[in-house]
């Protein structure tokens, strides 16, 4: 049978190094598209790619969501059967700081890639994968499901409101198989430094070994629907299997703290903390020192204050379902800290 060709944007995330692995096991030839930097930023992908002389499925381009020419040679070149659009600004707080080039990367970029598919009628029909996100939902009360109305907090999340209205318009207005899967967060040891669960995995493991005195957050009461990304991606890849083409909510369906994901991370590495103080005061105590505080520069203008999916849809239609759960994703976390 002939290999699928698959397209990701954002081979060089956290999602795109679990989704390449996962299509490489699938059989597919990969291509990813990755950005010029002034070091390699492709770490995530160490022990997959392989120098192209050698026989390889995975190959890597240069380009830039932000690029209409880049986007459009690409594709035209590589002539995919999926596209997987995983590419994003995609750190929130960030977003407040720099709100138009988040909208550029994470609004229009996903409107490049669906042009470009309507515009180049190339020879076969290509699907397209749009990462869609549990932010969208806001302020909306949980559980959040394919049903509930948007209340985007942040300009990261108005941006994914746009990328997602414009994928389903593009499905409709031009019959292109297009979908969205909003998926809840999602987190693993590739998860990038600066998202919360990674930050305290590290901070902690860090501050039992005696390297690090101190771990400083913001908002410890926000409560997350946590869920491991290779589960998730899997998700995006059954979506993509589909006749028709569909928008998901991925989630586990439980919902914890950050104060709450902080205490299951020291309970695994066998660490009590107690709790001192109250708002901005307050302190994580542990062997008569404080090894967390508050800073308020980790604060957001506007939270998103609880989230909690309800992925019945997708356990019903595709038979997804997570293989981990928060205590097997914490484990593994703290594992891989400790390889690194
Ligand atoms: P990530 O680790 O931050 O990866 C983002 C990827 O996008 C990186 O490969 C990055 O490249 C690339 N990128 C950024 N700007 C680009 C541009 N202008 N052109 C081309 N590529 C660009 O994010 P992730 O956690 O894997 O998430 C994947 C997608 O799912 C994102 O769209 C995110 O918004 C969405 N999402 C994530 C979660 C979650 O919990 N992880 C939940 C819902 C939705 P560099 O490596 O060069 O920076
Ligand atoms: O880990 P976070 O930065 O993830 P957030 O904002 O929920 O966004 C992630 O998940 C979204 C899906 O819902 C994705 F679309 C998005 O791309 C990203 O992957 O923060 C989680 C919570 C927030 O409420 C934040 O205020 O943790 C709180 N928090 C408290 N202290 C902190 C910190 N977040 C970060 N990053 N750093 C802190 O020090």
């Amino acid at each position: 049978m002939k290999k699928k060709t698959a397209l990701i944007y954002g081979i060089t995330g956290q999602d795109g190094a679990y989704l390449t692995k996962f299509l490489l096991t699938k059989n597919y030839i990969v291509h990813g598209i990755i950005r010029r930097s002034s070091s390699f930023n492709t770490h995530r992908l160490d022990g997959i790619y392989i120098d192209p002389h050698y026989k390889t499925n995975l190959y890597l381009h240069y380009g830039d969501i932000t690029d209409s020419t880049s986007v459009t040679k690409n594709i035209l070149q590589i002539k995919p059967d999926e596209i997987y659009n995983l590419a994003a600004q995609s750190q929130v707080r960030v977003s407040f700081d720099i709100p138009e080039y988040t909208s550029n990367v994470v609004a229009l970029g996903a409107l490049r890639i669906l042009d470009t598919i309507k515009t180049l009628k190339l020879n076969k029909k290509i699907k397209f994968y749009q990462a869609g996100s549990s932010e969208m939902f806001g302020s909306a009360k949980p559980p959040q499901n394919e049903k509930t109305l948007f209340y985007p907090r942040s300009p990261y999340a108005v941006a994914k409101v746009f990328s997602n209205w414009i994928t389903i318009n593009y499905r409709e207005a031009y019959n292109i198989f297009a979908c969205n899967g909003i998926l809840f967060n999602h987190e693993s040891p590739l998860r990038g430094e600066t998202f919360v669960t990674k930050k305290i995995v590290s901070a902690i493991c860090k501050i039992k070994e005696n390297k690090q005195k101190k771990l400083y957050l913001g908002n410890l009461y926000a409560k997350r629907d946590w869920g491991h990304a290779k589960d998730y991606v899997r998700a995006m890849w059954m979506m993509m299997q589909q006749t028709k083409p569909r928008d998901f909510v991925i989630s586990t369906g439980k919902q914890h703290t950050v104060k709450e994901f902080i205490n299951l991370t020291a309970r695994e590495l066998k660490m009590k903390i107690t709790w001192k103080g109250k708002g901005q005061r307050e302190k994580g105590i542990w062997n008569k020192k404080e090894i967390i505080a508050i800073d308020k520069k980790y604060f957001r203008p506007t939270e998103v204050e609880s989230l909690r999916g309800d992925s019945r849809l997708a356990r019903k239609v595709l038979k997804w379902k997570p293989s981990y759960n928060i205590k097997s994703m914490i484990q593994e976390m703290i594992n891989e800290e400790y390889k690194s």
